[in-house]
């Protein structure tokens, strides 16, 4: 059953500028597009494409054309906006980095997108500086937002009164933005997803799950990671609902800030609807504006969701899809509370989906009632990537010759067209939502002198969160405790990345091409 159950949505082909600021009203412009929960400052959407604008003409004023390359290493701040969308309209490419990333990782990245520019804040500038020099980004094209002696800052952006440039281009090939997914195996890539993919994504959440005008909706998943990106900048912005924005996660803040500023959409991962549905604290805040919580990133429980739905009175949501998919491809739509929430629903409108068999290639067997046997998602629709950037071998390894993207994720599906997400065929580990590959952390773990083999793979924590797992062969004679190897790990990672759980064992389980047995490990 390749098509979805939600009827097509018309796909604009324009710019993600177009997209987002085009259609703004005279009564949209004095309207409120981001309030910083903390400090509660506005910003309307007047103001916002007036800084968008600025940017936008500052940038090209200094050199920046169609195609250039600028990294972002910024929290959820409402300036995050104007400078994501202003590089857009200069005609760059935007690449999101982590920032939790070391020096080492922020400068791989750089050096891997070409980025010509990066932009950040002074409490990341340490980090970022270094990062631009190994990559050989001079200090003039590294942009301090709240300023930084010898960097340009956003007000001296904002102020140098340059018109926005006339820049024209193909909406269905220029890569709008870079962000960084290892994908189904090995190392992070980068992920080119076109103003279309963007404007595509938008336009079909659009038609499965509604935020009204004026909704305010947090802020809190980091708009450095897709989810963030295309459901919070995007999505919640063309809509024209208050973005309400927060740094980092802090329970006792996010209670705040949701009560304070009645917020009514909660985009979240599970591990959040793990402490609404458990941590006394909750009980201290009114969360009656509370209207939906969606979640994403990772499996949602659904004891746990029915949990959230009833302490706080709201819908519960989920979504799926994957940094390579802009990132939405399943959802349980708004109109259907019916549906059992562990699943992640129907696929979005304009998109086609098949679960196969993967060793026969050959599509599952859905019976009349109850679920297929379980097998790799398939999606293709105009929310995919064009490829990872400068890897032809590792794009055809994930986007077949007829276009479709295989996701490396196990689902079955019934006879109403609803998927579930089972397990992961991949190798991928998610941490709080967040991307983990083992491939790198196996790597970090051979270089310690006591160690003679690792694998790395996802593990359940006591509240069924998956929490990197690393298993350890040790040299002859080597003592090392595993409170040592969790150390030399988080020394070189960022804190998302750390091995959480250590096991020693003999020997890794491996096939005879020599492949790490991951599912052998994980089962033990
Ligand atoms: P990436 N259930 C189970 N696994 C999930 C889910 C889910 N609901 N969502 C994502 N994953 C896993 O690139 C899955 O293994 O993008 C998938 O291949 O960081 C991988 O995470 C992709 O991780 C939305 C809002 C999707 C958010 C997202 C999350 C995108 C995460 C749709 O509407």
């Amino acid at each position: 059953m390749p098509a979805s159950l939600l009827p097509d949505v018309h796909i604009p082909a324009v710019s993600v500028y177009e997209s987002v600021f085009g259609g703004l009203s005279d009564e949209d412009l004095g309207s409120v597009a981001i309030i910083d929960g903390g400090s509660g400052a506005e910003t309307t959407f007047g103001e916002l494409r007036a800084h968008v604008d600025a940017i936008a003409g500052a940038l090209a004023a200094r050199g920046v054309v169609l195609g250039d390359v600028i990294g972002l290493l910024c929290p959820n701040i409402p300036a995050f906006a104007s400078v994501f969308h202003g590089i857009l309209r200069a005609g760059a490419t935007v690449t999101t980095i982590n920032s939790l990333y070391t020096a080492e990782e922020i400068g791989a990245q750089l050096k891997d997108s070409g980025a010509a520019w990066i932009f950040t804040v002074s409490p990341l500038l340490a980090g970022a500086a270094a990062a631009a020099t190994a990559a050989g980004i001079p200090a003039e094209r590294v942009v301090v937002l709240d300023g930084a002696e010898g960097h340009p800052s956003l007000r001296d952006l904002l102020t140098a009164g340059e018109p926005a440039p006339e820049i024209s281009f193909d909406p269905a090939t220029q890569i709008a933005v870079l962000p960084y997914s290892s994908g189904t195996t090995g190392r992070p890539k980068g992920v080119m997803l076109t103003h279309t993919n963007l404007v595509a994504n938008v336009a079909q959440g659009i038609g499965a799950i509604g935020v009204e005008k004026g909704e305010r909706v947090l802020a809190v998943l980091p708009f450095f990671h897709i989810y963030g990106l295309t459901v919070l900048l995007n999505y919640a912005l063309t809509l024209r609902a208050v973005l309400v924005t927060m740094p980092r996660f802090d329970l006792v803040e996010f209670l705040r800030i949701t009560s304070e500023h009645r917020c009514n959409w909660l985009f979240i991962a599970p591990p959040i609807a793990v402490a609404l549905a458990k941590h006394p604290v909750v009980n201290a805040y009114d969360l009656s504006s509370v209207k939906v919580v969606f979640s994403g990133a990772a499996p949602l429980n659904g004891a746990l969701a029915e949990a959230v739905a009833t302490r706080l009175g709201c819908i519960v949501a989920q979504g799926y899809g994957m940094t390579e998919a802009s990132p939405a491809t399943h959802v349980i739509p708004l109109a259907r509370p019916d549906i059992d929430r562990s699943s992640v629903g129907f696929a979005l409108p304009n998109t086609e989906s098949r679960v196969i068999d993967p060793e026969t290639g050959l599509d599952v067997v859905v019976p009349d009632a109850g679920q297929s046997e379980p097998g790799e998602l398939l999606v293709r629709g105009p929310q995919v990537m064009a490829g990872y950037l400068g890897r032809p071998d590792e794009t055809a390894a994930t986007i077949d010759a007829d276009g479709w993207l295989h996701t490396g994720d196990l689902a079955t599906l019934d006879a109403e067209g609803i998927y579930r997400i089972v397990d992961r065929l991949k190798e991928l580990i998610k941490y709080k939502g967040y991307q983990v590959a083992p491939a790198v952390l196996e790597a970090i773990l051979l270089q310690h002198s006591g160690i003679a083999d690792a694998a790395v793979v996802g593990a359940d924590d006591e509240d069924g969160q998956e929490i990197p797992k690393a298993f350890v062969v040790l040299q002859p004679g080597v003592e090392l405790g595993a409170d040592e190897v969790i150390a030399f790990v988080a020394g070189r990672v960022a804190p998302h990345e750390k091995v959480r759980v250590v096991e020693f064992i003999d020997v890794i389980p491996k096939s005879t091409a020599g492949k790490i047995l991951r599912r052998e490990l994980r089962g033990r």
